[in-house]
């Protein structure tokens, strides 16, 4: 597979050819849009296209210029603007940087960005700005991830965790634990090498204790991974049960918005009905869907069919009982088919006379957490929001943007294969295995390390990270 070489470890400029041109505000009406050129053109075509209120011909560098987008066909003007040129290397990507600021609507920013094309830029491909800051070195692979994830975002915790990446604690502590690893190792190849020359010794404790504290490190921040990942991803959590049970009174409830349609009769809900819940921090995907049961029309059969794709995928179900009537074949058809799935099992309806007896409810669930609400009355609700919150958050986990949270598969994945390295070097220097063994164990500590910050990272890896951005960041 083909491997990248970035020149971030190099810090030096990577000079590509092309000059990209992108809208890099999103689409739609707004008060400004910016359209954003990057490479070694950007100059040249701004210089082209415009013309400055008054003489600017100095185009100062990192400066607003205030004045006109000329189409150079016609000579029409297309906008007045405000045009920033930020020469390289003191820019996003460490190249050339034009970006200009023209009113916000749709076909300006187009017109303008055609013009920009025509004059030698090609479209840039989604985050391709930021993949040049990656590879010409302002930023390791990690940093780039945590721009993703900072505009992607949504909810306060899941931004102080992306920050806390982009400000590179992660490629702070990669880069100390690198040249610590490449210390070590040279130190050992060159007692293997030349066994018979004078090489101090190999200071062996010392450079176990070293390895140990890494290994413990590194565990520390791996096993951060469950909780950050659900800060940063969020979760998808359906609504089951039967017809009329309280689903979308629940769903309303926790939003304190009107959002589903909830009537008294049965069968209500069709379509699944989607809103985000912050919760302490943690986005939760909340599924409203139709009442399962033999659905009486198509229409209803549909609905039924798109419930239980969203029960299968769910990371959480809300399992809601009516504890005003007793459970049906319904509900005991329902129970079977999440027996496996990670649920809270929620008893609506608690304002009226109790059908169910909530110890029957618990011997049944033994497993599961039980809370017990009146959703029209917005009694519980808040102790099944903590309910949630604890299934998913098991440590007392703080986020902020000093702490290290390891919220990205990805690296968990590098750390851990760094951590077994170093811990199997470790063993060997207990146990006096070869240098030659310790010397490898090290060596794919490293590869894994260099991997991870987007040192020797293959192309598929990088295009998957980069395809999730959108154009023009
Ligand atoms: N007394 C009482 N009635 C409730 C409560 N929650 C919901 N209801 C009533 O139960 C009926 C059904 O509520 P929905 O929220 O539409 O139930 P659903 O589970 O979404 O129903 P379907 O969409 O048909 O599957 C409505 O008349 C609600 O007002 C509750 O906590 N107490
Ligand atoms: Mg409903």
């Amino acid at each position: 597979m083909n491997k990248i070489t970035t020149n971030f470890s190099k810090n030096t400029f990577h000079g590509t050819e092309e000059t990209i041109a992108a809208i890099s505000t999103p689409f739609g009406e707004s008060g400004i849009g910016i359209v954003r050129l990057s490479g070694p053109m950007a100059e040249p075509i701004a210089r082209r296209l415009f013309k400055p209120k008054k003489n600017q011909s100095l185009f100062i560098s990192h400066r607003f210029h205030h004045g006109e987008i000329i189409d150079p066909s016609n000579g029409h003007s297309v906008d007045e603007v405000l045009l920033v040129l930020m020469r390289s290397p003191k820019t996003y990507t460490r190249e050339d940087i034009v970006e200009i600021q023209c009113h916000g609507g749709y076909l300006v920013l187009q017109k303008v960005l055609e013009l920009a094309l025509a004059k030698g830029a090609r479209m840039a491909q989604p985050g391709e700005f930021t993949k040049r800051a990656f590879l010409n070195g302002r930023i390791d692979l990690t940093q780039a991830e945590a721009v993703i994830d900072l505009i992607k975002a949504r909810t306060k915790e899941g931004i102080d965790i992306a920050n806390q990446q982009l400000r590179g604690w992660l490629n702070k502590e990669m880069v100390s634990l690198k040249e610590r690893l490449i210390n070590h190792l040279s130190l050992i190849e060159a007692h293997i090498d030349f066994p018979e020359e004078e090489i101090e010794a190999i200071p062996q404790s010392q450079m176990k204790q070293d390895l140990m504290d890494s290994v413990q490190k590194l565990e520390e921040w791996v096993s951060t991974h469950e909780e950050g990942r659900v800060f940063r991803e969020g979760i998808s959590c359906a609504i089951i049960g039967k017809t009329n049970v309280g689903k979308s009174s629940l769903l309303n409830v926790l939003l304190k918005q009107e959002r589903a349609i909830v009537t008294p009769i049965p069968g209500t809900t069709r379509d699944v009905i989607e809103e985000v819940l912050n919760i302490h921090g943690v986005p939760v995907r909340l599924m409203d869907t139709a009442g399962l049961r033999k659905a009486k029309d198509f229409i209803e059969q549909e609905g039924v069919k798109r419930a239980k794709e969203r029960l299968a995928d769910a990371d959480l179900i809300l399992l809601i009982l009516d504890g005003s009537r007793e459970l049906d074949g319904d509900d005991l058809e329902i129970i079977l088919e999440i027996k496996e799935k990670k649920k809270i099992v929620i008893v609506n309806k608690k304002d009226l006379p109790p059908k169910v007896s909530l110890e029957e409810i618990k011997k049944r669930f033994a497993k599961d957490p039980l809370v017990s609400i009146s959703a029209i009355k917005n009694e519980g609700v808040e102790n099944l929001k903590e309910a949630i919150y604890s299934s998913l958050i098991h440590r007392n986990i703080r986020v902020s943007p000093e702490h290290l949270i390891v919220a990205n598969i990805r690296h968990k994945t590098a750390l851990t294969q760094i951590k077994e390295g170093l811990f199997n070097a470790v063993k060997g220097l207990e146990e006096g295995t070869s240098l030659e063994f310790i010397a490898f164990e090290i060596r794919s500590a490293l590869d894994s390390l260099r991997e991870m910050v987007g040192e020797t990272t293959n192309e598929e890896v990088l295009n998957r990270i980069f395809d999730q951005f959108c154009i023009g960041k």
